[in-house]
């Protein structure tokens, strides 16, 4: 199985997704080894800093406010109350701290000048921040780079062909305006998808071909099993099987070996031993935290035990010093 330096055609990419599994995941398991550490899992932290009440219609998500969900809607957190979180999140281990709000888009208003201001704080934390706040322009991307933004999230979720099936109120070409105003204003992208929605093989290879295609592949990768919510349109999805999840990681880390691959939401309903599998697959970093955004995520203590098991440690945040001390 070889792929092509440039960017790969959708056939290739096809071509490994459908490798017999054992071969796949032990082809990931070689390139992830020539290009990070495998004892190291990046350790991020979620917050939902404004809960529900959205104006979109996502079918997968409890956040909007035409299903009826057990998802209470709430204004935007004050800065104090995320900077405590952040601050906690810090001592158990974080490396990254990342905020979410159940906006469409972003407004230039106070409410993003809040932002801004937790940004900056999650920054002085030494942490590195990392925002999901939906559809951002040209000059709100520069200000979130300008008050320290590392990262920012914005999934394009699935291929483009199947996204229609999933959400109405806004486009994939929407999404991928957000993602470049995001890349030109120097912020490092975080975007992949969600398995288990009832997309095919074939959706998941257009989202891995859509992602390892772009100019720069996104630097990060969060790979979400489903999370079937009662009073979403996708509540009655039947669990993903674990070979999904497998192929899907695998096949990123193939096509994108420098990026970080994010075992993100599922974790919850997923064995011990089908973590494991998604580690040796490739998937480099978790949500650590009892909560994601609104449902529940393994705590603390079943992932202390588990990083035991495998012997894995959180991975250091690597500072980079602004100037050259000249040796
Ligand atoms: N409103 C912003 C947006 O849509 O970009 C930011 C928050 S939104 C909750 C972030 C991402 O979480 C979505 O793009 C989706 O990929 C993921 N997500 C939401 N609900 C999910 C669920 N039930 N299961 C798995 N992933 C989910
Ligand atoms: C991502 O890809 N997964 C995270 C993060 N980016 C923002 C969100 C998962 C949300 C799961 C549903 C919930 O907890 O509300
Ligand atoms: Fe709103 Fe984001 Fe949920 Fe879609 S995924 S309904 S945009 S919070």
């Amino acid at each position: 199985m070889s792929i092509s330096t440039s960017s790969p055609s959708r056939a290739e990419v096809a071509a490994i997704y459908r490798t017999p599994v054992l071969d796949l995941i032990f082809r990931a398991a070689e390139i992830h080894r020539q290009y990070h550490d495998p004892s190291h899992v990046q350790v991020c932290v979620l917050l939902s800093v404004k809960t529900g009440g959205c104006p979109e219609d996502c079918g997968y998500c409890p956040q909007a406010a035409r299903y009826h969900t057990d998802v209470k809607a709430k204004p935007l957190m004050d800065v104090d109350d995320v900077l405590a979180a952040a601050k906690r999140a810090k001592d158990e281990g974080a490396t990254r701290f990342c905020m979410g709000a159940a906006w469409r888009e972003v407004r230039d208003n106070e409410h993003f000048d809040r932002i801004l201001e937790m940004v900056r704080g999650v920054k002085d934390l030494e942490l590195e921040a990392c925002c999901t706040l939906g559809m951002l322009n040209p000059s709100q991307a520069r200000r979130l780079k300008e008050a320290g933004l590392d990262a920012y999230n914005h999934n394009l979720d699935s291929s483009e062909e199947f996204y229609g099936e999933v959400i109405s109120t806004r486009t994939y070409q929407d999404r991928l305006n957000t993602l470049q105003n995001v890349r030109e204003a120097g912020i490092s992208v975080c975007c992949g998808g969600i398995v288990g929605m009832g997309e095919t093989e074939d959706d998941r290879i257009g989202l891995l071909h859509t992602l390892a295609s772009m100019p720069e592949p996104p630097e990060s990768v969060p790979i979400n099993a489903l999370v079937a919510v009662e009073g979403t349109p996708l509540a009655e999805q039947p669990k993903v099987a674990i070979w999904d999840m497998l192929r899907t990681i695998a096949t990123a880390r193939i096509l994108m070996p420098q990026s970080m691959v994010r075992l993100s939401a599922g974790r919850v309903h997923m064995s011990e031993t089908d973590q494991a599998l998604c580690f040796l697959a490739g998937a480099n970093s978790i949500f650590a935290g009892d909560k994601l955004l609104t449902t529940p995520n393994p705590g603390p203590d079943r992932d202390q035990l588990l990083f035991n098991q495998l012997g894995l440690k959180p991975k250091p945040l690597v500072v980079e010093s602004s100037e050259c001390d000249g040796h």
